[in-house]
């Protein structure tokens, strides 16, 4: 089967201050789909980072009596770090402050100048500085003249400035989007993108008075390129090199929040139209998507700072080392607003479904199996030779789960993979009620028969850690280890890449392999008095 390429990026996050949960949820996600994908099989390029050249990041270091670049530096390094702490398999970290970007994002625009869809002229509107945008007349009005995302005074604003011809690509978006050839999801935000598309005008893209925090217009350095711009082309410039063009060319899923569509529904797939166009740049494609989910909430309310709600790193490292990083992992996948609605981080949800998924049912199925194989068979994987009185042949239960989770998974529909791979861990647990092979046990005569559940057992639970591997890479691999399974070396020894399809098929559990006992691998959680 050829290798295919799969190319996912998370949006560039603002540096004005540090990581909170919402940070890392998207690149919690974009980690799930890249490391399902490389289990699959594919060549996956995934790209997360930092967004630099903010109105709001100056601000915030000229409040600490520091440069824009000492506070980005800082808060970069901040960003960096709690990725690899949380072991994120990002293929790379923007930083959009870097030559390699800055020197791209020049010539794109340098490019667009010459070709005539990047024009002088002049604007003047509301501006709202937290937000970095420009609203329309009728939509401050609306806003009663404040920032509806921090209170702030609107500011009205008129500049020279460089215009992006948005308007002679809205109908080439919109039929792009139409066509599905650049996908918006879930299917219910195309509407709201549609309709904002049809009535949009040419945007501006400059700033002047950044205090040369940015990145110079080519040719008018009074001028500094809209942090939007600037920062949107990240995903092209990071991957505009020779090596990594093919996974440029093989089409990016761009994750992202509610928030930032219009910008990556609208103007990034209209900036790459324009771009491709230009000499040199004909091999630009569309993105092959964008997926914009919803917002955590927490404890009920808008995270803030001032309600005391706010989930910040401090919040993150308490579960972490309350629960453990795969549990964390665990909740904001399968509880996560990957749909239209926002979902709530409250600790006693938390607890529930650490409890519920993680304690009861997997951690408490894995130690009956390799408690019983170990009381029966000293620990070794027993054979499945003897028939068993079943209402149904077992394995079946394994194929339907990898087919319900790769579909889930294809879809971007975290919670319906972690229900498939849940639903074959319950059903390994049903058969244990069933067949009760601790009671057959009794009788030395039923132990082939016994033999023969437990193995199902351990060969159904062999393909559940496959299928939460991604989510919960750290549990599964100790279950491996436990197992004496040697995926993640296999994984290693071919450039991380899997083949899941393959050993997933029913029935290469090896009898006489070891089942060690082992700590409960999520311990109950109870919370103390
Ligand atoms: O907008 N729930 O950066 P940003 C879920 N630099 N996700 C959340 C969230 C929440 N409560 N809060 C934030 C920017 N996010 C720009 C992007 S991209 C070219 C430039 C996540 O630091 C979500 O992914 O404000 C959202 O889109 C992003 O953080 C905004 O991060």
């Amino acid at each position: 089967m050829p290798t295919e390429r799969y190319y996912v990026t998370t949006p560039i996050y603002y540096v004005n201050d540090r990581p909170h949960i919402g940070h890392l949820y998207t690149t919690t996600v974009a980690d799930v789909l890249a490391r399902y994908h490389r289990l699959k099989g594919d060549d996956v390029f995934f790209l997360t980072g930092v967004d630099e050249h903010a109105a709001k990041v100056s601000d915030a270091a000229a409040e600490r009596g520091l440069t824009p670049q000492q506070w980005a530096d800082q808060n970069a390094a901040v960003f960096q770090e709690t990725f690899a702490r949380l072991q994120m398999t990002n293929n790379d970290f923007v930083r959009t402050s870097q030559e390699r970007h800055k020197a791209k994002v020049t010539a794109y625009v340098a490019a667009l100048l010459k070709s005539g869809d990047v024009y002088a002229g002049e604007y003047e509107g509301w501006y709202d500085a937290g937000q970095e945008e420009y609203v329309t007349d009728s939509k401050a009005q609306e806003y009663g003249f404040k920032s509806p995302i921090n209170g702030k005074p609107l500011v009205r604003k008129k500049e020279k400035n460089y215009f992006f011809k948005l308007e002679s690509y809205r109908e080439a978006v919109a039929t792009a989007i139409r066509a599905g050839e650049f996908s918006v999801r879930p299917e219910a935000r195309c509407n709201e993108i549609l309709n904002r598309l049809a009535e949009a005008k040419d945007v501006p893209i400059s700033r002047t008075g950044t205090g040369g925090w940015g990145i110079p217009v080519p040719g008018d350095p009074d001028q500094t390129i809209y942090v939007w711009i600037d920062a949107l082309f990240n995903y092209l410039t990071y991957v505009d090199t020779p090596e990594r063009r093919p996974y440029w060319e093989a089409g990016v899923t761009n994750l992202i929040a509610k928030d930032i569509l219009w910008f990556h529904a609208a103007i990034w797939p209209a900036l790459l139209l324009a771009l491709k166009k230009c000499p040199g740049y004909e091999w630009v494609r569309l993105p092959r998507g964008v997926y914009a989910h919803s917002f955590w909430i927490s404890e009920g309310q808008k995270m803030s700072k001032s309600l005391g709600n706010f989930v910040d790193l401090a919040r993150i490292d308490h579960y972490i080392s309350t629960f453990s990083l795969d549990a964390l992992r665990y909740f904001l996948a399968t509880q996560g607003p990957l749909g239209t609605t926002d979902a709530d981080f409250a600790e006693a949800k938390f607890i529930e479904v650490y409890n519920t998924d993680l304690a009861n049912t997997l951690g408490n199925c894995f130690s009956r199996i390799s408690n019983m194989t170990n009381r029966y068979f000293a620990g070794r994987v027993p054979s499945p030779a003897a028939a068993v009185a079943e209402s149904q042949p077992y394995g079946h239960g394994a194929e339907e789960a990898l087919a319900a989770f790769t579909k889930a998974l294809e879809g971007i529909d975290l919670a319906g993979g972690g229900a498939a791979a849940q639903g074959l861990i319950r059903s390994i647990d049903n058969y244990i009620e069933q067949t009760a092979p601790f009671k057959l046990a009794k009788d030395a005569a039923n132990l082939p028969r016994v033999g023969t559940i437990l193995y199902h057992c351990a060969e159904a639970m062999r393909i559940a850690s496959l299928l939460l591997w991604p989510v919960i890479p750290h549990k599964c691999e100790e279950i491996w280890r436990r197992m004496g399974l040697d995926y993640a070396q296999q994984m290693q020894a071919s450039a991380g890449r899997g083949q899941l399809a393959q050993w997933c098929q029913w029935g290469q559990l090896q009898p006489g392999a070891t089942i060690a006992q082992g700590d409960p691998l999520f311990p109950r959680y109870q919370a103390p008095k």
